[in-house]
């Protein structure tokens, strides 16, 4: 699927599923999910090479949420691709589910445990590192926050990947400017972040992170014989999509109230009707 405007309403059907999930489980992170959504659907449906029928195809783009705590925008992009049964979807965080609160390995499609911050792209490293050893064309994408840069363990992640000239390892960072207490600027200031990402050897794209058309684009544009690693600097809004939740630090993990559900999923139906 690479119409764009497809790809529009994909994104809002997932804003929807996800708020729905976290609405009727009374858990869920609410703004980190809705940021991350557009990047999801852009990797999945216009990027990536997966096969749900077989989710451990060896010659698989490998697919890394280091921003584990952003579950429910996963967990409804792999349903609607086939991973598992949409249905499983309404067990989301109930007892004895699979579809727990961060993602786990038990779930078909998922590559990797996480949840505890900045240990995704650590990973990766090594996931790219083998395929360069085994000689494969596969890529590995790393979703990681903003905030989740405060962690040490991500730079020594950036150093290595350079080191090893990983240029079939993709970062992106959801640059929504928040974290769950507030901004990144007043809890742990990353800027200049281009800089710092180019200093460590990375190819560095910048984008608007919630244009699903222009994440395609730069997604499959990335240099793949450059001997460089290459960081999507997403810029996006926390909480897209909604009007009470954009931007709003307390959205991080707010679970909407019956009013507030309703709004929402008021206007998701608005900005699908603009795209029909
Ligand atoms: C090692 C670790 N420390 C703290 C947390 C708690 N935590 C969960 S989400 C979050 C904020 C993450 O902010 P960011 O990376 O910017 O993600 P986003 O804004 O996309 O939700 C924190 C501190 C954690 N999950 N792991
Ligand atoms: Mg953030």
């Amino acid at each position: 699927m690479t119409d764009i405007n497809s790809l529009k309403r994909k994104a809002i059907d997932i804003r929807k599923s996800l708020i729905e999930m976290i609405y009727e489980a009374g858990t869920g992170h609410t703004g980190s999910s809705l940021s991350n959504t557009d990047i999801l659907v852009a990797l999945y449906y216009g990027v990536m090479n997966v096969d749900p029928n077989n989710p451990n195809w060896e010659d698989r783009d490998r697919y890394i949420q280091s921003k584990g705590h952003a579950v429910e925008s996963y967990w409804a992009v792999l349903a609607d691709k086939g991973f598992f049964p949409k249905e499983e979807l309404k067990t989301f965080s109930k007892y004895n589910s699979r579809l727990i609160g961060h993602p786990n390995n038990k779930v078909p499609g998922v590559e990797m445990n996480t949840g505890a911050l900045g240990h995704g792209l650590s990973v990766s490293v090594g996931m790219a590192l083998a395929a360069k050893m085994d000689n494969k064309a596969y890529r590995v994408f790393t979703l990681m926050g903003d905030g989740e840069l405060a962690e040490g363990s991500v730079w020594e992640a950036a150093m290595s990947a350079s080191q090893y000239k990983l240029d079939n390892l993709i970062g992106i960072i959801d640059r929504n400017r928040l974290q769950i207490s507030g901004t990144t600027d007043d809890v742990m200031s990353n800027e200049p972040l281009d800089k710092k990402w180019e200093s460590f050897g990375w190819h560095v794209v910048q984008v608007d992170g919630n244009d699903v058309g222009e994440l395609v684009k730069v997604f499959n544009e990335a240099p793949q014989i450059s001997g460089k690693p290459t960081i999507i600097l997403a810029n996006t809004v926390k909480g897209k999509g909604i009007s009470i939740a954009e931007n709003v630090a307390s959205w991080h993990h707010h679970v909407p109230t019956k009013e507030e559900y309703e709004k929402a999923m008021q206007e998701l139906s608005e900005q699908l009707e603009v795209l029909a």
